[in-house]
């Protein structure tokens, strides 16, 4: 298991999923651009060494687990592992969590900055998309935050942009946990919120953050089941928190109650700039911490970032959960990383109009993230997406095949084809495409039957055909 960022560097040069960049490359848009093309080539991660107007001690590291190889690899299994046996693995998991062990010190710590030597603008924050509002400091992030009420602590990936030297502004969605804690225990109060920015913690601490997880869990139990191993923390300098001991870089400080500073727009997860700047809760640094050469994580995000990977994979078991505990009779269900989490495919034992109906009502009840779902039969792979859209093309009734939800006051906002009116009210809906035979069909005479090399010829001569494969001059 990687215990920091700098171990998961090695296996993944050691496995060729790494670039390691020694020109000079700037902060301004060149990096971005880089990182953000490598994400759409299903490219390796990247490790740039020489950032312009920056010392070449500290280095930045971008895309840790944009593609399933690297997935596979933070979990220690082969970067070759079908995507199928990673959701499993997580799985797997998901249910061992182990709480944090507190150790005295860490190398997070070896350099530590406040007062008049704090200045934000010492790390290499990227200007990553043209027309963001600015630099972005945190976008692999592990925010770090307490609940005063209940002393829950929180770990939330939530983007930070470059305000000033000693402050960020950021976007903690209402509805994320770091933003509900906020509006619910500090804003009221006018008490400053102690929070920890900290960016470069080992992969699977990043994972446990941006997971889908219940209200009052706790990402750091999370993070140490997903390793396998708890995670070490040390206590801040100057807030009252808990930080992963191995981190690169730790940003310490509050979120002011009484202010607000304009934020974004960014290149959001969805592939999309939406939106103008806007308010965002404003941030206001009491130290920054790092360790000796620190390497700065950034993900590019965007079409097939790291979001599209790992957010994905815990929200489709966050979805399956529901779906089975509103008797749903749901085996699995997956997210294309194509589909920038607003797409799943829902695999289920039989479908139809009833079925159809709970998915959506137990889907966008409280809050719709998506707004696209394929439901299909047992049958299909539903980790492969040609199969996926043969049976759309082919199973789902233009019409009969159809269901949609409309809904107000929860919709996401981030949607990108809805318009600036409904995002201000959360107008949305989701639609359901049944790829599913109707349950009245007769097996023997009214399903066809599906003529696939799998599925039509017998088994002795599918044997023989997969035997001789290559004799007949096949190479895969
Ligand atoms: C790279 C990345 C960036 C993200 N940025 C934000 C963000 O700016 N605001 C937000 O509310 N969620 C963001 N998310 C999604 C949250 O991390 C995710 O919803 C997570 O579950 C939040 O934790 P919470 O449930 O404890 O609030 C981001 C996720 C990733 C992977
Ligand atoms: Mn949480």
């Amino acid at each position: 298991m990687f215990n920091d960022t700098r171990e998961f560097i090695t296996a993944l040069q050691a496995s060729g999923d790494l670039v390691e960049i020694d020109e000079e490359v700037s902060w301004d848009l060149e990096l971005g651009a880089i990182s953000r093309l490598a994400c759409e080539k299903d490219g390796p991660a990247i490790w740039f060494k020489r950032i312009t107007d920056y010392p070449k001690e500290i280095t930045v590291f971008v895309n840790p687990m944009a593609t399933w190889r690297r997935v596979a690899m933070a979990f220690g299994l082969s970067p070759n592992a079908p995507i199928q046996e990673v959701y499993r693995e997580y799985e797997k998991r998901e249910g061992k969590v182990r709480p944090p062990k507190i150790v005295n010190g860490g190398p997070c710590q070896e350099v530590v900055r406040r007062g008049s030597d704090l200045d934000l603008f010492d790390l290499p924050a990227p200007m990553l998309h043209e027309g963001d509002g600015g630099r972005y400091l945190g976008t692999w992030d592990l925010v770090v935050s307490r609940d005063p009420s209940s002393d829950w602590v929180n770990w939330g990936t939530y983007r930070f942009m470059l305000y000033d030297s000693l402050h960020l502004t950021g976007f903690p969605r209402p509805t994320s946990h770091l933003g509900k804690v906020f509006q619910d225990h500090y804003a009221p109060r006018g008490k400053p919120m102690p929070v920890a920015i900290v960016v470069g913690a080992d992969p699977l601490s990043h994972f446990a953050a941006s997971a889908t997880y219940h209200l009052g869990g706790d990402e750091a139990s999370l993070a140490g089941g997903l390793r396998e191993k708890p995670v070490e923390v040390v206590p801040c300098q100057t807030i009252d928190l808990l930080v992963p001991a191995h981190a690169e870089i730790v940003i310490e400080g509050e979120v002011l109650a009484d202010r607000v500073g304009l934020e974004g727009p960014y290149g959001e997860y969805p592939g999309y700039r939406t939106g103008e700047m806007g308010n965002g809760v404003l941030f206001r640094a009491t130290a920054i911490t790092h360790r000796n050469n620190p390497i700065f994580t950034v993900d590019a995000t965007g079409y097939k970032d790291d979001s599209s990977t790992i957010t994905a994979l815990s929200g489709a078991l966050a979805i399956r959960r529901r779906l089975e505990r509103h008797g749903v009779p749901v085996v699995d269900v997956y997210m294309p990383p194509e589909g920038a989490v607003h797409l799943a495919v829902v695999a289920v034992k039989y479908g139809g109009k009833e079925v159809a109906k709970t998915i959506l009502e137990t889907l966008t009840s409280r809050r719709a993230l998506i707004s696209k779902i394929f439901m299909v039969e047992t049958d299909i792979d539903i980790f492969d997406m040609g199969k996926i859209l043969h049976a759309f093309s082919t199973k789902c009734h233009p019409a009969h095949g159809v269901h949609v939800i409309h809904y107000e006051g929860r919709a996401n906002t981030l949607t990108p084809c809805y318009s600036q009116g409904d995002r201000a009210v959360q107008k949305g809906a989701t639609v359901l495409f049944d790829c599913t035979w109707p349950g009245e069909w007769s097996r023997e005479w009214e399903i066809p039957v599906k003529a696939t090399f799998d599925t039509i010829f017998s088994d002795p001569v599918r044997a023989k055909v997969l035997e001789r494969w290559r004799d007949y001059g096949f190479d895969k």
